[in-house]
């Protein structure tokens, strides 16, 4: 397999200028011999290549890693350059490390030693919300292939052929993609694996049995070579360890040993994290017994949310009798829809890679954006060791807004983008408790300034018009439209920030019209709020649009309040200092319903999803508090189970006291989504209280809910 190359051939597919070997992703394991960048001055470079085996490059096969994947590259002052792959995945990563040393007219001399820590490295597709679209798949697959991660797991779980019809084959021109996408994932390298989610309806059948095999051959002749199956949120008959570890088996023996040419099969279980698994109920030990060997199992880690250490690791693989593959959930945001996260992948172990057999990342159902982590996830599993997330986080930046064709603005687009991500971290309070770092560059002054420190002031005020000037690059770039369209109604609401900040700054450092400033302060605040509400910027389920919502925003609102407060105490004036207005209070008793949060938008109230399977005991509510009373519309929730509505009862309470029951009915039988009877029409309410009145402690779901009230 030997080929000459032309370095022109290469550099056309080279996105940075100045590439050098300091900058490839992910770090690869050893370098040496690094040389000085030199001007190739229009010669070319000649490349020999080939794969362990190969006569063209049998010198050489001593010096390649023995780590499936591995490669050995080398680059000469002679202008040389040798890649030879352990194998053909291998020979590939040399190819994407050449790439990205190989600037558009220099090369740096270098021996590189690569192979990756985890043996599955990428990403799973398991949000609950929008499935990407084909075209954002189709990039994702190109990007894994250039970042060395080399599986994609398709399980969105709003697909209906994955999980509600799942036993349905695909539609003509659904299957069409689908066989694309497997096309697609070989070319760069990546398993394609499919995932069906029969949890919700199986019966352990042999027709259900035969009707899954089915399935998964259809898939098969796709050309798809990779399966899964997913038990994850599910109650009930579906979720035995012993029925699921039979159905694995069985599929493992009939089907993927019977092919011959198809990968280990994977399973997401239902306890698939530690704060659900019930160690006296035996399902992981059971599925560690009966699972066959090669079959892998995904875990989440301690909770649904949460960072992998080796502590927990050790945990659940003396259970499952084999090394976790790790589904973690980050930067996945179906339950914060309201917030986007651009901030690093950061808090996983450096030590865990002898004990994970994989490790993907379920990203945001915004593909591009998510490309941002899933760069750091890439380093991450490559080379843990050498895993730095801040410098990852700062090079995956500049990757995302890469296009060779507009190069001058890149470097632009780049930063403004990072000031943007800077105010895009954390998740916001969320029933997972998963937070991260936010505006950390903001720390030394956001307590100073709300103190009136005038120094500090200034500095925020600088900050405000660098942000702002930023959210102007990012509406206006070129450099990816793929991830402006995405961004945007963030990157609006961040603006409307930054312009409040900066009339609030303003106004603290002693403006010469206060007056204007206050009320322009306001006008944004109140924007900022209606913005949430506007159509076409949400899709259904989406909560609201919040930003900088850790440090940013609640340093503004009290430098705000403070300005406000002494401009009235020296000027004996009563401007209103308030600018939060939050005029519900959630609350429950069921521990998984007690953080919830809400937006309040024309009229509407809409809490944010609970995705997993939640447990309502007996007796226990949900209450919603209004601190005025408040006239009711219509109302609809969704809680995942069919016919479930006359388990519940749910009672306004006027201002006086008084209470009305309010009937609460399905529009058909086996509907579940639950609405409200005519009564509540123009009902006055102060409180909300939705009770499981059933007598049994009940599992149901908490995927949407949304009330009229005005
Ligand atoms: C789901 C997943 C969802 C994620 C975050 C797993 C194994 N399953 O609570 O589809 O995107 O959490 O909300 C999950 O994580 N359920």
């Amino acid at each position: 397999m030997k080929k000459q190359l032309l370095l022109s051939a290469l550099a056309c597919m080279s996105l940075a200028a100045s590439a050098q070997v300091s900058l490839v992703s992910p770090r690869p394991q050893e370098v040496s011999g690094e040389g000085a960048v030199t001007a190739l001055d229009g010669k070319t470079l000649t490349v020999v290549q080939g794969v362990v085996g190969d006569k063209a490059v049998k010198k050489y096969a001593k010096l390649v890693p023995q780590q499936a994947e591995g490669y050995y590259l080398s680059i000469g002052a002679d202008g040389k350059a040798v890649l030879v792959g352990r194998d053909a995945q291998g020979l590939f990563y040399a190819q994407q490390t050449l790439r990205q040393i190989t600037g558009k007219d220099s090369v740096q001399t270098c021996t590189i030693k690569d192979w990756p820590d985890v043996a599955w490295r990428g990403v799973v597709e398991g949000f609950y919300g929008r499935p990407w679209s084909h075209e954002h798949r189709l990039r994702q697959l190109d990007f894994y292939g250039r970042q060395k991660m080399n599986v994609y797991i398709y399980g969105p779980k709003d697909d209906p052929y994955h999980r509600r019809f799942w036993r349905k084959p695909y539609p003509a021109d659904e299957a069409a993609r689908i066989k694309e996408l497997v096309e697609k994932a070989k070319e760069n390298h990546v398993k394609f694996y499919w995932a069906i989610h029969p949890g919700v309806d199986i019966k352990w059948t042999t027709e259900d049995r035969d009707l899954l095999v089915e399935k998964l051959e259809r898939m098969y002749d796709l050309g798809v070579r990779a399966f899964a199956v997913f038990f994850d949120d599910i109650s009930g008959e579906g979720a035995k360890a012993d029925k699921q570890a039979e159905l694995l088996n069985y599929v493992d023996e009939h089907f993927v040993k019977a092919k011959g040419d198809v990968s280990p099969l994977v399973l997401c279980p239902t306890e698939y994290n530690r704060s659900w698994a019930n160690d006296r109920g035996g399902y992981l030990r059971t599925l560690g017994k009966e699972l066959n060997a090669g079959i892998e199992v995904m875990w989440t880690g301690n909770s649904v949310v949460h960072c992998i250490d080796k502590e927990s690791m050790e945990w659940i693989n003396e259970r499952i009798q084999r090394k976790a593959y790790i589904w973690w959930n980050f930067p996945v945001n179906d339950f914060v829809r309201d917030h986007i996260l651009l901030g690093p992948a950061y808090g996983n172990g450096l030590d865990i890679a002898p004990l994970v057999s994989g490790f993907v990342s379920n990203p945001m159902q915004y593909a591009e954006t998510s490309k941002i982590s899933l760069y750091n996830i890439a380093d991450y599993t490559w080379n843990m060791k050498a895993y730095d997330y801040e410098s990852s986080w700062e090079r995956s930046l500049v990757d995302i807004v890469k296009n060779p064709e507009l190069t001058a603005e890149e470097d632009r687009a780049a930063k403004a983008l990072r000031t943007f991500a800077t105010y895009n971290e954390d998740l916001g309070p969320n029933g997972h408790g998963f937070r991260r770092e936010e505006s950390r560059h903001l720390a030394p002054i956001a307590r100073l300034a709300t103190e009136g420190n005038p120094e500090a002031i200034r500095q925020l005020a600088a900050e405000m018009d660098h942000l702002a000037a930023a959210c102007n690059t990012l509406l206006t770039t070129r450099q990816n439209p793929w991830l402006t369209e995405e961004l945007r109604p963030w990157v609006i609401q961040t603006k409307y920030i930054a312009e409040y900040g900066q009339r609030i700054c303003h106004m603290a450092l002693q403006s010469t019209d206060f007056e204007e400033d206050y009320y322009a302060a306001r006008d944004l605040s109140r924007i900022m709020y209606d913005l949430e509400g506007q159509p076409g910027m949400l899709h259904e389920y989406q909560t609201g649009i919040k930003s900088a919502t850790l440090v940013l925003m609640p340093t503004l609102n009290k430098l705000f309040a403070y300005t406000v407060n002494e401009y009235n105490r020296e000027q004996g004036t009563h401007y209103d200092a308030v600018v939060e207005y939050q005029p519900f209070s959630l609350s429950s008793d069921v521990p998984q319903l007690a953080q919830l949060t809400y937006s309040y938008q024309g009229g509407q109230l809409k809490v944010n999803p609970v995705n997993e399977v939640v447990n309502w005991p007996a007796g226990k509510a949900l209450v919603i508090e209004c601190d005025r009373e408040v006239t009711l519309g219509g109302m609809d929730f969704n809680l995942g189970t069919p016919d479930v509505a006359g388990n519940f009862s749910l009672v306004a309470t006027n201002a006086a006291g008084k209470q009305q029951a309010i009937s609460l009915l399905h529009y058909k039988a086996g509907e579940q989504v639950i609405h409200t009877g005519g009564e509540i029409s123009g009902m006055k309410c102060k409180t909300m209280t939705l009770t499981n009145t059933s007598g049994k402690d009940l599992t149901v779901y908490f995927r949407n809910f949304r009330s009229e009230m005005k």
